[in-house]
């Protein structure tokens, strides 16, 4: 299945340089790699596989003025039609002092809305992300201000838009990001995440696979990207926060292998202590909306940390490593194909699991062999193939 995104943004908004670090990190090894990037002339499209059922095809459009004109205009029709997720990169760096450019956030936020308008028309059910990016230039102190400020007023103007009784609350998302940091893969698997066409069944085994093993946690990452595909108990934070519970849509699929019994034994553990991340739905409180997607600041991560939670963004810095090491690796002329590490409080397991993907898993309870977990990992494979 091939899936289309509509990359848009002023130039110099950082489009090009988040396409090269996501999906050509061998080429843009870091973000000051992207500063060799020349401006974009036109469109540039490339094509990726994700999963074995799905092809990417990413439209990465040009912002200078006179290509703009021309999307809204002439083009319109080819550009905005079978859009799978649109997404749009507004340049936060624009707002680092709080109303000081307000002219280039009005021309983004009518550029911005003429999309909406026209997607609406030729790509109805498409998902919307909206990127508050270069977050990294904005002061600290004024960071939760600035962008709680503009993704309300990108919500309203949406609302406005589409009239309130439409689904542009659940379609719409928005994140904030920067080069610097793991945001921009966190935002970036929600995007490839939302045009997965058979997520719900993946995380449904995903969830009995960390079940069955005694996994405190089990994620799914596409192998060239290292993008967050799939994570253990995401459905049901998504299910509690809908109300719904788990979709009829998993429960009559394929169950994964059943585990050896030494392994059945160490699933025992109590189900995966979860960061707050699920979208929330319409009509929940507004301030969870829009601050859904804000990247917290150092010192917020520090009482993040302090309270107990999961690390917000711990898969990303695992990718992060985990690529470098990868990296490392070929520089060696060796292959890399799993990971083992023990801490003093858990223990992790990486390994290959389909031709596109791979898993990690992570145990809290020391009573459950790592072993075990590898053999399941090794059981789990041609299940998973197939629902990739
Ligand atoms: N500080 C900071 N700079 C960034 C970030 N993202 C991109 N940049 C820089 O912004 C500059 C322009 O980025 P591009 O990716 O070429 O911008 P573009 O949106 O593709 O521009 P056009 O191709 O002209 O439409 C580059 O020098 C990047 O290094 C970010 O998150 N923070
Ligand atoms: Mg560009």
């Amino acid at each position: 299945m091939k899936k289309k995104i509509l990359l848009m943004g002023r130039s110099g908004c950082g489009k090009t340089s988040m396409r090269a670090l996501v999906f050509s990190s061998t080429l843009y090894p870091n973000a000051a790699s992207t500063k060799r990037l020349g401006t974009t002339l036109g469109v540039e499209t490339s094509h990726f596989r994700i999963l074995r059922n799905l092809v990417i095809s990413l439209f990465d459009m040009g912002g200078q003025q006179a290509y703009i004109d021309s999307y809204l205009d002439d083009r319109k029709s080819q550009v905005f039609k079978d859009v799978g997720a649109f997404v749009y990169v507004f340049d936060m760096g624009n707002s680092a002092e709080q109303g000081e450019d307000d002219d280039a956030w009005e021309a983004d936020g009518r550029y911005w809305r003429d999309c909406v308008r026209l997607l609406n028309q030729h790509s109805p059910t498409a998902q919307i992300f909206c990127l508050l990016h270069k977050m990294d230039l904005v002061q600290e102190s004024s960071r939760r201000d600035i962008y709680a400020q503009r993704v309300r007023e990108l919500r309203s103007k949406a609302r406005d838009l589409l009239g309130p009784e439409s689904d542009i609350d659940a379609r719409l998302r928005c994140c904030g990001t920067s080069i610097w940091d793991e945001t921009l893969y966190r935002a970036w698997s929600k995007i490839i995440h939302s045009l997965i066409p058979n997520i719900a069944v993946l995380e449904s085994n995903l969830d009995q696979f960390a079940g069955v093993s005694g996994a405190t946690e089990a994620v799914v990452f596409e192998r060239k990207t290292f993008l967050v595909v799939a994570r253990s108990g995401e459905a049901k934070e998504r299910g509690a926060v809908a109300g719904t519970g788990d979709s009829k849509e998993t429960a009559s699929q394929p169950q994964p292998p059943q585990p050896s019994s030494s392994v059945a034994a160490a699933s025992k553990v109590s189900s995966p202590r979860r960061s707050k991340g699920a979208p929330p739905a319409l009509g929940q409180d507004d301030t969870a909306l829009i601050m859904e997607g804000y990247p917290p600041s150092d010192a917020e991560r520090k009482s993040i940390l302090s309270s107990g939670q999961l690390h917000p963004e711990r898969f990303e810095k695992i990718s992060e490593l985990v690529k470098n090491l990868r990296g490392s690796c070929s520089k060696l002329q060796a292959s890399f194909q799993s990971l083992e590490v023990r801490g003093e409080t858990f223990a992790a397991y990486l390994d290959v699991l389909t031709a596109d993907t791979y898993i990690l898993v992570i145990v809290a309870d020391p009573s459950v062999e790592l072993s075990a977990v590898k053999l399941n990992v090794h059981m789990a494979r041609e299940r998973f193939e197939k629902l990739s």
